[in-house]
């Protein structure tokens, strides 16, 4: 999880090339590039487009910038107004270099590697959107409650926006997809399967009838007891579990043809030595005889050694 990016040198020297963030996830030449970094560097199994999941309400209308040292910042959305004025006719031609990235990088990949496309799910996104940026999203928590049909709206308007941007994706050379929910586990149960799992849902059974091949993959970040009522949706192939899920009771709980993706912790990596190499290999033998992908449980943090990122890779290789 973001294998491209911060930690790498050769995507620091790419980035000052580019205006900024949003400049170097639009530039085609330059976003497929860094997508390839991490393969070139290091030989993964599969690629994940240089992007953000911000892009899409980005290209449905919303002004986006990412602040150094902030992240995203866009105009908080708390109007009903506001969610019909999120517009999807805008996206074809707002998306078209982030698709036109995907055709070179499938052109450009090894064939053996997979090309992975994403986005982030409509609850995870309504999150930066009512908020305006990162932090506990108590805005968004709030509407829920005090504006639900502002929020159901917003949440419908969204799940059609992915269905939308996940479609093109495939149709572009995306060869699996996965949903980021980075946030789901902000939610207590009766909404968590109200507004995590209803919209997924509905995304997974769009997706599988039209692209009944490509594998769909969800990240429920710190759904806790709810992931195997997630698991369970259908049409789901896969789920990435995070760092605090104990791989051992994860593959108890959800069907036994369902892929576990993770989940080492980013510090293990951070940390390198034995601390990465007893944590990856407790993964490994907890997920030993069930589909598994080996990942982290979130994002490479900025302050990582590749060399760190290299060993991890040959004990893997190795396990
Ligand atoms: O200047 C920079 O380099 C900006 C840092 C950065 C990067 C490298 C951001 C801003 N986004 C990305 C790339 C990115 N984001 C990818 C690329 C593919 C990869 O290599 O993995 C992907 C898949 C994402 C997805 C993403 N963006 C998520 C979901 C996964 C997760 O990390 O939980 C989320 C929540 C975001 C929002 C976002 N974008 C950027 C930042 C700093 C943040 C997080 C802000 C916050 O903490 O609330």
């Amino acid at each position: 999880m973001r294998q491209a990016g911060r930690y790498l040198p050769e995507y620091q020297a790419l980035r000052a090339r580019a205006e900024d963030f949003l400049a170097l996830c639009m530039t085609p030449d330059l976003a497929a590039e860094v997508t390839l970094q991490p393969v070139h560097r290091f030989g993964f199994d599969a690629a994940i487009l240089f992007s953000d999941i911000l892009i899409l309400p980005w290209a449905l209308g919303r002004p986006l910038s990412f602040v150094e040292g902030q992240g995203p910042v866009m105009p908080p959305l708390r109007k009903a107004e506001e969610v019909a004025a999120l517009d999807l006719a805008r996206m074809p031609e707002a998306m078209a270099p982030v698709l036109e990235t995907i055709r070179i990088v499938r052109a450009t990949l090894p064939a053996s590697a997979t090309l992975i496309g994403f986005g982030g799910a409509p609850f995870t996104l309504a999150c930066y959107l009512v908020d305006g940026t990162g932090g506990a999203f108590l805005a968004t928590r709030r509407a829920i409650r005090e504006d639900p049909s502002f929020f159901t709206a917003l949440i419908e308007r969204l799940t059609d926006a992915t269905i939308a941007w996940l479609t093109a994706q495939a149709e572009a050379g995306a060869e699996a997809l996965m949903l980021f929910d980075s946030w789901a586990g902000l939610l207590p149960p009766l909404l968590f399967r109200q507004f995590v799992m209803a919209p997924t849902a509905r995304i997974l059974a769009a997706l599988k009838r039209r692209f009944p091949r490509v594998p769909l993959m969800g990240f429920p970040r710190l759904a806790g007891l709810m992931l195997p009522a997630y698991a369970a949706l259908p049409g789901l192939d896969a789920v990435g579990l995070d760092t605090t899920s104990d791989p051992v009771l994860a593959r108890s709980l959800v069907p036994n043809e369902l892929t576990l993706q993770g989940n080492l912790d980013p510090l293990a990596l951070l940390a390198g030595g034995p601390a990465l190499a007893e944590e990856a290999g407790a993964i490994a033998s907890a997920l030993r005889g069930h589909p598994h992908i080996f990942n982290l449980g979130h994002g490479v943090l900025p302050e990582t050694p590749p060399a760190h990122v290299a060993n991890l890779v040959s004990l893997v290789r190795g396990l």
